[in-house]
Protein backbone atom coordinates (compact mmCIF):
# COMPACT_ATOMS: atom_id res chain seq x y z
CA UNK A 1 0.00 0.00 0.00
CA UNK A 2 1.25 3.04 -1.23
CA UNK A 3 1.77 6.30 1.50
CA UNK A 4 -1.13 8.07 -0.69
CA UNK A 5 -3.34 5.08 -0.07
CA UNK A 6 -3.09 5.00 3.71
CA UNK A 7 -3.84 8.59 3.87
CA UNK A 8 -7.57 7.51 3.31
CA UNK A 9 -8.29 5.05 5.04
CA UNK A 10 -10.36 6.69 8.16
CA UNK A 11 -8.08 7.50 11.11
CA UNK A 12 -10.94 7.98 13.29
CA UNK A 13 -15.04 7.10 13.67
CA UNK A 14 -17.47 8.08 10.87
CA UNK A 15 -15.13 8.86 7.96
CA UNK A 16 -12.76 10.96 9.23
CA UNK A 17 -9.40 10.58 6.89
CA UNK A 18 -5.49 11.50 7.92
CA UNK A 19 -4.30 15.20 8.18
CA UNK A 20 -1.60 14.44 5.63
CA UNK A 21 -4.64 14.69 2.88
CA UNK A 22 -4.41 18.19 3.36
CA UNK A 23 -0.68 18.67 4.05
CA UNK A 24 0.75 17.64 1.42
CA UNK A 25 0.53 19.71 -1.51
CA UNK A 26 0.05 16.89 -4.38
CA UNK A 27 -2.72 14.33 -3.92
CA UNK A 28 -1.77 11.40 -6.71
CA UNK A 29 -4.15 8.98 -4.84
CA UNK A 30 -6.48 11.40 -3.76
CA UNK A 31 -7.28 12.98 -7.20
CA UNK A 32 -10.40 10.81 -7.76
CA UNK A 33 -11.21 10.17 -4.60
CA UNK A 34 -11.91 14.00 -3.96
CA UNK A 35 -13.61 14.34 -7.33
CA UNK A 36 -16.65 16.96 -6.84
CA UNK A 37 -15.84 18.71 -10.23
CA UNK A 38 -18.44 18.10 -13.50
CA UNK A 39 -17.11 14.82 -15.82
CA UNK A 40 -18.36 14.11 -19.43
CA UNK A 41 -19.31 16.47 -22.02
CA UNK A 42 -20.41 19.09 -19.72
CA UNK A 43 -16.65 19.47 -18.30
CA UNK A 44 -16.02 20.33 -22.14
CA UNK A 45 -14.18 23.92 -23.01
CA UNK A 46 -17.65 26.19 -24.12
CA UNK A 47 -17.84 28.85 -26.55
CA UNK A 48 -16.64 32.26 -25.35
CA UNK A 49 -18.98 33.00 -22.61
CA UNK A 50 -20.95 36.53 -22.71
CA UNK A 51 -18.31 38.70 -20.42
CA UNK A 52 -15.26 37.53 -23.11
CA UNK A 53 -17.02 39.31 -25.52
CA UNK A 54 -17.18 42.72 -24.49
CA UNK A 55 -14.48 45.10 -22.18
CA UNK A 56 -15.24 44.89 -18.54
CA UNK A 57 -16.16 47.41 -15.81
CA UNK A 58 -14.26 51.04 -15.62
CA UNK A 59 -11.89 50.59 -12.44
CA UNK A 60 -13.09 52.06 -9.14
CA UNK A 61 -11.61 54.41 -6.17
CA UNK A 62 -12.72 51.66 -3.68
CA UNK A 63 -13.28 47.93 -4.25
CA UNK A 64 -16.24 46.19 -3.96
CA UNK A 65 -17.22 42.04 -3.37
CA UNK A 66 -18.74 40.30 -6.03
CA UNK A 67 -21.94 41.04 -6.90
CA UNK A 68 -22.92 37.58 -6.52
CA UNK A 69 -21.51 36.67 -3.19
CA UNK A 70 -24.80 38.18 -0.92
CA UNK A 71 -23.72 36.20 1.79
CA UNK A 72 -20.89 38.38 2.86
CA UNK A 73 -22.75 40.84 5.07
CA UNK A 74 -22.74 41.16 8.55
CA UNK A 75 -25.53 38.77 10.48
CA UNK A 76 -27.62 38.67 12.19
CA UNK A 77 -27.57 42.10 13.74
CA UNK A 78 -29.43 42.35 16.93
CA UNK A 79 -30.25 45.79 19.05
CA UNK A 80 -32.09 46.63 21.83
CA UNK A 81 -36.01 47.59 21.52
CA UNK A 82 -36.22 51.30 20.36
CA UNK A 83 -32.56 51.21 19.06
CA UNK A 84 -30.74 51.00 15.90
CA UNK A 85 -26.81 51.62 17.92
CA UNK A 86 -26.85 49.13 20.56
CA UNK A 87 -26.62 46.10 20.14
CA UNK A 88 -24.33 43.65 17.93
CA UNK A 89 -23.65 42.49 14.32
CA UNK A 90 -21.93 39.41 13.57
CA UNK A 91 -19.19 38.35 11.14
CA UNK A 92 -20.64 35.82 8.93
CA UNK A 93 -17.78 33.37 9.66
CA UNK A 94 -19.69 30.55 7.31
CA UNK A 95 -18.92 32.55 4.79
CA UNK A 96 -14.87 33.30 5.23
CA UNK A 97 -11.95 31.35 5.06
CA UNK A 98 -8.24 32.10 6.26
CA UNK A 99 -7.98 34.20 9.39
CA UNK A 100 -8.34 37.83 8.50
CA UNK A 101 -12.03 39.12 8.96
CA UNK A 102 -12.25 42.20 6.21
CA UNK A 103 -13.00 45.15 8.03
CA UNK A 104 -16.60 45.59 6.28
CA UNK A 105 -17.50 42.56 7.94
CA UNK A 106 -15.79 42.81 11.88
CA UNK A 107 -17.78 42.34 14.45
CA UNK A 108 -19.79 44.91 15.90
CA UNK A 109 -20.77 46.14 19.23
CA UNK A 110 -22.05 49.29 21.07
CA UNK A 111 -23.14 50.55 23.71
CA UNK A 112 -25.12 53.70 22.54
CA UNK A 113 -24.20 53.70 18.48
CA UNK A 114 -21.41 54.55 16.86
CA UNK A 115 -20.32 58.35 17.64
CA UNK A 116 -19.09 60.53 14.47
CA UNK A 117 -15.36 61.40 15.72
CA UNK A 118 -14.24 64.75 14.09
CA UNK A 119 -10.01 63.50 14.59
CA UNK A 120 -9.21 67.14 14.76
CA UNK A 121 -11.16 67.78 17.73
CA UNK A 122 -10.47 64.33 19.47
CA UNK A 123 -7.61 63.94 22.44
CA UNK A 124 -6.66 61.11 24.77
CA UNK A 125 -5.97 62.57 27.93
CA UNK A 126 -3.42 60.15 29.98
CA UNK A 127 -3.67 61.32 33.65
CA UNK A 128 -4.28 60.11 37.42
CA UNK A 129 -0.93 58.66 39.29
CA UNK A 130 1.97 60.15 36.76
CA UNK A 131 4.18 62.88 36.71
CA UNK A 132 2.94 64.52 33.83
CA UNK A 133 -0.79 64.46 32.57
CA UNK A 134 -0.56 64.59 28.92
CA UNK A 135 -2.81 64.86 26.11
CA UNK A 136 -2.35 63.67 22.56
CA UNK A 137 -4.37 64.09 19.21
CA UNK A 138 -3.98 61.74 16.30
CA UNK A 139 -1.44 63.60 14.87
CA UNK A 140 0.77 63.62 18.07
CA UNK A 141 0.31 59.50 18.16
CA UNK A 142 1.50 59.19 14.70
CA UNK A 143 5.00 60.31 15.48
CA UNK A 144 5.31 57.91 18.38
CA UNK A 145 6.77 53.98 17.90
CA UNK A 146 4.57 51.85 16.42
CA UNK A 147 3.87 47.80 15.64
CA UNK A 148 1.41 45.68 13.98
CA UNK A 149 0.18 42.17 15.07
CA UNK A 150 -2.60 40.27 13.84
CA UNK A 151 -5.03 39.21 16.44
CA UNK A 152 -8.18 38.05 17.35
CA UNK A 153 -10.72 40.55 19.49
CA UNK A 154 -13.81 38.67 20.62
CA UNK A 155 -16.97 39.80 22.68
CA UNK A 156 -16.79 37.51 26.08
CA UNK A 157 -20.65 37.34 25.03
CA UNK A 158 -19.55 35.02 22.08
CA UNK A 159 -21.16 31.74 21.82
CA UNK A 160 -23.17 32.37 24.97
CA UNK A 161 -26.37 31.00 22.93
CA UNK A 162 -25.29 27.46 23.97
CA UNK A 163 -26.19 27.65 27.14
CA UNK A 164 -29.54 27.96 26.44
CA UNK A 165 -31.31 24.47 27.80
CA UNK A 166 -32.34 23.79 24.02
CA UNK A 167 -30.54 23.64 21.05
CA UNK A 168 -31.14 27.01 19.32
CA UNK A 169 -31.91 26.95 15.32
CA UNK A 170 -28.86 28.93 14.08
CA UNK A 171 -25.97 29.46 12.09
CA UNK A 172 -22.08 29.58 13.07
CA UNK A 173 -22.17 33.56 12.97
CA UNK A 174 -25.62 33.84 15.07
CA UNK A 175 -23.73 31.66 17.65
CA UNK A 176 -19.72 32.37 17.11
CA UNK A 177 -19.36 35.28 14.91
CA UNK A 178 -18.86 37.77 17.69
CA UNK A 179 -15.41 37.38 16.92
CA UNK A 180 -13.17 38.36 14.27
CA UNK A 181 -8.93 38.78 13.55
CA UNK A 182 -7.34 41.43 12.01
CA UNK A 183 -3.89 43.44 11.37
CA UNK A 184 -4.06 45.91 14.13
CA UNK A 185 -1.61 48.45 14.49
CA UNK A 186 -0.73 51.08 16.72
CA UNK A 187 1.48 52.87 19.70
CA UNK A 188 2.54 50.24 22.20
CA UNK A 189 0.65 51.69 25.96
CA UNK A 190 3.78 51.67 27.16
CA UNK A 191 5.35 53.94 25.31
CA UNK A 192 3.24 56.78 26.31
CA UNK A 193 2.96 55.29 29.86
CA UNK A 194 6.98 55.97 30.07
CA UNK A 195 6.47 59.47 28.61
CA UNK A 196 4.00 60.14 31.33
CA UNK A 197 5.89 58.77 34.15
CA UNK A 198 4.13 56.22 36.53
CA UNK A 199 3.89 57.08 39.93
CA UNK A 200 4.63 53.73 42.43
CA UNK A 201 1.68 53.71 43.83
CA UNK A 202 0.00 53.27 39.79
CA UNK A 203 -1.38 49.82 39.41
CA UNK A 204 -4.13 50.44 37.36
CA UNK A 205 -5.21 52.13 34.13
CA UNK A 206 -9.17 53.33 33.96
CA UNK A 207 -10.15 53.71 30.03
CA UNK A 208 -13.25 55.60 28.62
CA UNK A 209 -14.91 55.85 25.44
CA UNK A 210 -15.91 58.80 23.69
CA UNK A 211 -18.99 57.53 22.98
CA UNK A 212 -22.33 58.29 24.64
CA UNK A 213 -22.11 55.40 26.69
CA UNK A 214 -18.54 56.29 27.65
CA UNK A 215 -17.40 52.78 28.16
CA UNK A 216 -15.67 52.26 30.91
CA UNK A 217 -13.04 49.77 32.23
CA UNK A 218 -10.05 49.30 34.43
CA UNK A 219 -6.98 47.24 33.04
CA UNK A 220 -4.15 46.19 35.67
CA UNK A 221 -0.94 47.88 34.48
CA UNK A 222 0.73 44.38 34.46
CA UNK A 223 -1.34 43.82 30.63
CA UNK A 224 -0.29 47.74 29.40
CA UNK A 225 3.14 46.40 30.05
CA UNK A 226 2.79 43.29 28.35
CA UNK A 227 0.89 43.98 25.32
CA UNK A 228 -1.71 46.98 25.35
CA UNK A 229 -1.92 48.90 21.95
CA UNK A 230 -3.45 52.58 21.63
CA UNK A 231 -4.53 51.14 18.14
CA UNK A 232 -4.86 53.54 15.14
CA UNK A 233 -4.82 50.77 12.10
CA UNK A 234 -6.57 47.32 11.25
CA UNK A 235 -5.98 45.87 7.68
CA UNK A 236 -3.48 48.69 7.25
CA UNK A 237 -6.26 51.55 6.98
CA UNK A 238 -7.12 53.63 9.79
CA UNK A 239 -9.68 52.13 12.25
CA UNK A 240 -13.50 51.89 10.83
CA UNK A 241 -15.73 54.15 12.58
CA UNK A 242 -17.62 50.80 13.78
CA UNK A 243 -14.39 49.56 15.36
CA UNK A 244 -13.47 52.92 17.14
CA UNK A 245 -11.99 55.64 14.96
CA UNK A 246 -9.82 57.41 15.32
CA UNK A 247 -7.99 55.53 18.35
CA UNK A 248 -9.25 52.77 20.45
CA UNK A 249 -7.43 50.38 22.99
CA UNK A 250 -6.83 47.01 21.81
CA UNK A 251 -6.17 44.39 24.59
CA UNK A 252 -4.99 41.27 22.82
CA UNK A 253 -6.30 37.99 23.79
CA UNK A 254 -8.84 39.71 26.57
CA UNK A 255 -12.21 39.95 26.33
CA UNK A 256 -13.79 42.33 23.98
CA UNK A 257 -15.88 44.24 26.19
CA UNK A 258 -12.24 45.94 27.57
CA UNK A 259 -10.68 46.95 24.55
CA UNK A 260 -12.46 50.22 24.89
CA UNK A 261 -13.19 52.18 21.26
CA UNK A 262 -12.96 55.50 20.53
CA UNK A 263 -10.75 55.78 23.43
CA UNK A 264 -10.39 59.36 25.49
CA UNK A 265 -9.17 59.08 28.68
CA UNK A 266 -6.67 56.81 30.39
CA UNK A 267 -6.52 57.61 33.86
CA UNK A 268 -3.49 55.83 36.51
CA UNK A 269 -5.80 54.89 39.66
CA UNK A 270 -4.14 52.40 42.49
CA UNK A 271 -7.15 50.25 42.50
CA UNK A 272 -10.08 48.88 39.57
CA UNK A 273 -12.81 51.30 39.61
CA UNK A 274 -15.48 48.57 39.54
CA UNK A 275 -17.69 50.52 36.32
CA UNK A 276 -20.83 49.03 35.37
CA UNK A 277 -19.04 47.33 33.24
CA UNK A 278 -17.42 45.12 35.20
CA UNK A 279 -19.82 44.38 37.83
CA UNK A 280 -23.20 44.48 36.64
CA UNK A 281 -21.78 43.29 33.26
CA UNK A 282 -19.31 41.01 31.82
CA UNK A 283 -19.32 39.24 35.58
CA UNK A 284 -20.11 35.77 35.71
CA UNK A 285 -22.41 34.57 38.68
CA UNK A 286 -21.15 31.02 39.86
CA UNK A 287 -23.77 28.50 41.32
CA UNK A 288 -22.13 28.93 44.52
CA UNK A 289 -22.77 32.68 44.72
CA UNK A 290 -19.43 33.87 44.05
CA UNK A 291 -19.78 36.47 41.50
CA UNK A 292 -16.11 36.87 39.00
CA UNK A 293 -14.74 39.70 37.89
CA UNK A 294 -12.38 40.99 35.51
CA UNK A 295 -12.05 37.53 33.48
CA UNK A 296 -9.59 38.76 31.26
CA UNK A 297 -8.14 36.49 29.23
CA UNK A 298 -10.57 34.97 26.43
CA UNK A 299 -10.33 30.89 27.19
CA UNK A 300 -9.25 28.35 24.18
CA UNK A 301 -12.13 27.77 21.83
CA UNK A 302 -13.02 26.74 18.22
CA UNK A 303 -15.39 26.12 15.92
CA UNK A 304 -16.53 24.15 12.65
CA UNK A 305 -17.09 26.83 10.15
CA UNK A 306 -17.96 24.98 7.38
CA UNK A 307 -19.93 22.21 7.09
CA UNK A 308 -22.46 24.23 9.22
CA UNK A 309 -26.61 25.22 9.25
CA UNK A 310 -27.02 27.00 6.01
CA UNK A 311 -23.95 25.17 4.33
CA UNK A 312 -25.27 21.81 2.74
CA UNK A 313 -23.13 18.79 1.86
CA UNK A 314 -24.62 17.41 -2.08
CA UNK A 315 -24.35 13.91 -1.85
CA UNK A 316 -22.04 11.41 -0.19
CA UNK A 317 -18.33 11.58 -0.77
CA UNK A 318 -15.28 13.14 0.43
CA UNK A 319 -15.61 17.07 1.84
CA UNK A 320 -13.19 19.46 3.58
CA UNK A 321 -13.97 20.13 6.98
CA UNK A 322 -13.05 23.67 8.23
CA UNK A 323 -12.87 25.90 10.96
CA UNK A 324 -11.06 28.48 13.46
CA UNK A 325 -9.59 28.04 16.94
CA UNK A 326 -8.21 30.65 19.22
CA UNK A 327 -6.61 31.18 22.58
CA UNK A 328 -6.69 34.58 24.86
CA UNK A 329 -3.80 32.59 26.22
CA UNK A 330 -1.44 31.97 23.28
CA UNK A 331 -1.19 29.86 20.07
CA UNK A 332 -2.93 26.91 19.18
CA UNK A 333 -1.36 23.67 19.64
CA UNK A 334 -3.63 21.66 18.50
CA UNK A 335 -7.19 20.94 17.09
CA UNK A 336 -8.89 17.48 16.75
CA UNK A 337 -12.52 16.74 15.19
CA UNK A 338 -14.77 14.08 15.55
CA UNK A 339 -17.30 13.31 13.22
CA UNK A 340 -19.22 10.38 15.67
CA UNK A 341 -20.37 13.12 17.88
CA UNK A 342 -16.79 12.50 20.29
CA UNK A 343 -16.83 8.79 20.47
CA UNK A 344 -13.45 9.06 18.71
CA UNK A 345 -11.29 11.97 17.39
CA UNK A 346 -8.13 12.80 14.56
CA UNK A 347 -6.41 15.57 14.29
CA UNK A 348 -6.64 18.61 12.13
CA UNK A 349 -4.20 19.96 9.66
CA UNK A 350 -3.75 24.00 10.62
CA UNK A 351 -2.70 26.37 7.96
CA UNK A 352 0.64 28.11 7.67
CA UNK A 353 0.04 30.82 10.34
CA UNK A 354 -0.27 29.94 13.59
CA UNK A 355 0.11 33.14 15.26
CA UNK A 356 -0.32 33.91 19.40
CA UNK A 357 -3.61 35.26 20.05
CA UNK A 358 -5.07 34.80 16.66
CA UNK A 359 -7.17 32.48 14.76
CA UNK A 360 -5.89 29.56 13.64
CA UNK A 361 -7.13 28.05 10.61
CA UNK A 362 -8.07 23.97 10.67
CA UNK A 363 -9.15 21.55 8.06
CA UNK A 364 -9.63 17.99 7.48
CA UNK A 365 -10.91 15.30 4.96
CA UNK A 366 -13.67 13.85 5.65
CA UNK A 367 -15.81 10.94 4.32
CA UNK A 368 -19.63 11.13 4.24
CA UNK A 369 -21.11 8.02 3.49
CA UNK A 370 -24.91 10.03 3.74
CA UNK A 371 -26.03 8.88 6.98
CA UNK A 372 -26.10 10.77 10.18
CA UNK A 373 -23.08 12.23 11.34
CA UNK A 374 -22.12 14.61 14.71
CA UNK A 375 -19.12 16.76 13.73
CA UNK A 376 -17.05 18.59 16.54
CA UNK A 377 -14.05 20.21 17.16
CA UNK A 378 -11.86 20.84 20.28
CA UNK A 379 -8.48 22.95 20.29
CA UNK A 380 -5.49 22.67 22.87
CA UNK A 381 -3.50 26.03 23.12
CA UNK A 382 0.36 26.29 23.82
CA UNK A 383 -0.35 26.42 28.05
CA UNK A 384 -2.19 23.12 27.30
CA UNK A 385 -5.25 24.63 28.13
CA UNK A 386 -8.24 21.94 26.47
CA UNK A 387 -11.34 23.57 25.08
CA UNK A 388 -13.76 21.60 27.45
CA UNK A 389 -16.77 20.06 26.13
CA UNK A 390 -20.29 22.15 26.84
CA UNK A 391 -21.23 20.14 29.92
CA UNK A 392 -18.17 20.74 31.54
CA UNK A 393 -18.42 24.80 30.12
CA UNK A 394 -21.33 24.58 32.39
CA UNK A 395 -20.66 23.19 35.40
CA UNK A 396 -21.31 25.43 38.08
CA UNK A 397 -22.54 28.27 36.06
CA UNK A 398 -26.15 28.04 35.56
CA UNK A 399 -26.83 31.83 35.70
CA UNK A 400 -23.16 32.41 34.08
CA UNK A 401 -23.71 34.41 30.83
CA UNK A 402 -20.36 35.30 29.44
CA UNK A 403 -16.98 33.19 28.79
CA UNK A 404 -18.62 30.55 27.15
CA UNK A 405 -15.99 28.23 25.28
CA UNK A 406 -17.87 24.75 25.21
CA UNK A 407 -17.61 22.50 22.28
CA UNK A 408 -19.94 22.94 19.75
CA UNK A 409 -21.83 20.07 17.91
CA UNK A 410 -23.15 20.22 13.99
CA UNK A 411 -25.34 17.41 12.80
CA UNK A 412 -25.44 16.46 9.84
CA UNK A 413 -28.70 14.80 8.79
CA UNK A 414 -29.27 12.38 5.42
CA UNK A 415 -30.24 15.53 3.40
CA UNK A 416 -26.65 16.97 4.06
CA UNK A 417 -27.99 20.06 6.29
CA UNK A 418 -26.17 20.50 9.27
CA UNK A 419 -28.07 21.98 12.74
CA UNK A 420 -26.57 22.64 16.00
CA UNK A 421 -27.42 19.54 18.66
CA UNK A 422 -26.01 19.05 21.88
CA UNK A 423 -23.86 16.08 21.90
N1 LIG B 1 -16.41 53.09 23.94
C1 LIG B 1 -16.86 51.83 23.76
N2 LIG B 1 -15.97 50.83 23.69
C2 LIG B 1 -16.37 49.56 23.51
C3 LIG B 1 -17.74 49.25 23.38
C4 LIG B 1 -18.68 50.32 23.43
O1 LIG B 1 -19.88 50.15 23.30
N3 LIG B 1 -18.20 51.60 23.63
N4 LIG B 1 -18.11 47.93 23.26
C5 LIG B 1 -17.18 46.95 23.79
C6 LIG B 1 -17.50 45.58 23.51
S1 LIG B 1 -18.65 44.85 24.54
C7 LIG B 1 -16.82 44.84 22.59
S2 LIG B 1 -17.09 43.20 22.40
C8 LIG B 1 -15.86 45.48 21.67
C9 LIG B 1 -16.33 45.33 20.24
O2 LIG B 1 -15.44 45.92 19.34
P1 LIG B 1 -15.84 46.02 17.81
O3 LIG B 1 -17.18 46.70 17.72
O4 LIG B 1 -14.72 46.75 17.15
O5 LIG B 1 -15.94 44.61 17.30
O6 LIG B 1 -15.69 46.87 21.94
C10 LIG B 1 -15.75 47.22 23.30
N5 LIG B 1 -15.42 48.61 23.43
MO1 LIG C 1 -18.52 42.56 24.20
Amino acid sequence: MSQSDSDLIPVAGNGLLHRRLFLKTGLAAGTTLLLAGTTGSAAEKPQRDPWMRMPGAPMSPIGEPSGYEQNLVRAPIGSQPGTAGTGVSRTPLQYLDGIITPSRLHFERHHAGIPDIDPDLHRLYLHGLVERPLAFDLAALHRYPQVSRIQFLECSGNSAALAAPRPVAETCAAIHGLISASEWGGVPLTVLLEEAGVKPEGKWLVADGADAAVMSRSIPLSKVMDDALVALHQNGEPLRPANGYPMRLFLPGWEGNASVKWLRSLKVTDQPAMTRDETAKYSDLRDDGVAELFTFPMGVKSVITSPSPGLSLHGPGVYQISGIAWSGQGRIRRVEISADGGASWAEAALDEHVLPKCLTRFRAAWRWNGGPAVLMSRAEDETGSLQPDRDAALRGRTHAFYHFNGVQAWQIDETGASSNVYA
